[in-house]
């Protein structure tokens, strides 16, 4: 599932960012959508960005997950070399807890969108539901995985604190 034909690409900044955007990969995964995930520094390896954002749209991506830290330019960068939606996740840096991280993927000049979502963990959970709720307007199957993924959610919220 994780590498046939994705249809989600998952990008980082740094190995350092995967322990976050590792929950991203475990939600697609868990409903069925084929992705893949990349190292791909807007900084330290901006060549592979350029051939990454390049051919996504080609290659059939739908999405694009990228999350990045501190000077976090990985998402913008990506937006503004393809059509295919990207969803920015700020790492939770050292030095700014992530604000820095925020700051750098919400601030979009008007004209390319980069949809931001939470610092840390939760945003790369929100992401990838989100991304997957984006393929699900095309795909009922996924639809019906999705709506199954929130009830069992909601049922494991117990009525009562123990
Ligand atoms: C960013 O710099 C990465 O996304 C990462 O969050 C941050 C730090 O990277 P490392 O120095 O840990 O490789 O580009």
């Amino acid at each position: 599932m994780a590498e046939n034909s994705p249809l989600v690409g998952i990008i980082m900044g740094s190995q350092s960012d995967w322990p976050t955007m590792r929950h991203a990969a475990e939600i697609l995964g868990a409903l069925g959508i084929s992705h893949e995930a990349r190292i791909v520094s807007a900084h330290r390896t901006p060549d592979r960005l350029y051939d990454y954002a390049k051919s996504a749209a080609d290659r059939g991506l739908k999405a694009i997950i990228a999350g990045a830290g501190g000077a976090a330019h990985l998402p913008g960068m990506a937006a503004s070399m393809t059509a295919v939606p990207v969803l920015g996740v700020p790492i939770e840096s050292k030095a700014l807890n992530g604000l820095d991280s925020l700051l750098s993927i919400v601030q979009m000049p008007g004209g390319i969108p980069v949809a931001t979502f939470a610092i840390g963990k939760p945003g790369a959970v929100n992401a990838a539901l989100f991304a997957a709720a984006i393929l699900a307007n095309e795909d009922s199957a996924l639809a019906e995985r999705l709506a199954a993924w929130r009830k069992r959610q909601s049922d494991a919220v117990a009525a009562e604190p123990e």
